[in-house]
């Protein structure tokens, strides 16, 4: 049997951006491997989920549901959503591609086509190695990025080439313990997971990907992550073992719990 894809979409705030991400899946190379989206939005205060809902209606042959998060759980707690939604519906991969339209999944295409995903635990999408474009960038926040590469590499013995970046690919079996759950449900998420992940020693692939910043608005304050970077490592350091095993949420939620708002599936 050919493997189960589920492609999630994070949204919060994006109305503009996400009818943008959604046509995505008009393109075969992306549909064709796509067995089911959900967009998870994240009590958007703006009109996100009307223009999902109106994308949906124009293309009722696509398969999309739309969630909407019963409190705003954050990225991280939107991940949660997924990881659980991707377990508990029985998919193989979970494809995360963040709503505000600076990624495109097309760029997983060749490692699907190819099979090569098969081979790891998680592909992820880099902006920072050979063969990644980037647009839009400044040049302290690219340099920021390399330096916390280097460290986050040193720190983990392995090579990383981006924290994390919106478009990564995840096996859903590694994702069954639950490992995740007590990670920040902030835009530290992605940080602690590939910290977690040299810890298990899961095998990891970083692949090249395009990414842009034009009408997006960016919620990273460099400092205050650049410092809570900084801490993530300390702690790492001290005991990869404690590190994951630690509360890392300023508010425990005991079940991220979602509405489904609409189907086409
Ligand atoms: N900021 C923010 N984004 C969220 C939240 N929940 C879901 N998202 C989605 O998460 C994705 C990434 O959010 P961004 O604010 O762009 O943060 P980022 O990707 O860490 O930072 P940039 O590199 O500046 O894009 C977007 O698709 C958002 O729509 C939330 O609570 N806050
Ligand atoms: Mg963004």
């Amino acid at each position: 049997m050919p493997d189960r894809f589920l492609l999630f979409i994070p949204a919060y705030n994006c109305e503009k951006q996400v009818p943008r991400v959604l046509n995505q899946l008009l393109d075969p190379k992306v549909s064709d491997f796509v067995s089911e989206c959900i967009v998870v939005n994240n009590r958007s205060t703006d009109g996100t989920e009307a223009a999902v809902l109106s994308w949906m209606t124009k293309h009722p042959s696509k398969p999309i549901r739309l969630l909407r998060n019963n409190e705003n759980y954050g990225l991280g707690g939107s991940h949660k959503v997924a990881f659980q939604y991707a377990v508990s519906h029985g998919f193989d991969y979970l494809v995360v591609l963040h709503g505000d339209d600076q990624g495109d999944a097309r760029d997983l295409a060749p490692l699907i086509a190819s099979g090569k995903y098969r081979d790891y635990d998680c592909c992820l999408g880099s902006r920072f190695m050979k063969g990644s474009r980037i647009q839009g960038y400044s040049a302290l926040r690219i340099a920021g990025n390399y330096g916390f590469n280097w460290l986050f590499s040193l720190v983990a013995r392995h090579k990383i080439t981006d924290l994390g970046s919106g478009l990564n690919l995840y096996k859903a079996e590694p994702l069954k313990s639950g490992y995740y759950i007590k990670f920040p449900d902030t835009q530290y998420f992605n940080d602690c997971m590939i910290l977690a992940q040299c810890h298990y020693r899961q095998k990891m692939l970083f692949f090249p990907i395009s990414w842009r910043e034009e009408d997006q608005v960016s919620n990273t304050k460099l400092t205050s992550f650049a410092m809570s970077l900084l801490r993530m490592c300390g702690r790492y350091i001290v005991s990869p073992k404690k590190f994951v095993a630690r509360e890392m949420r300023a508010k425990p939620v005991e079940k991220y719990s979602y509405q489904v708002v609409a189907s086409n599936v």
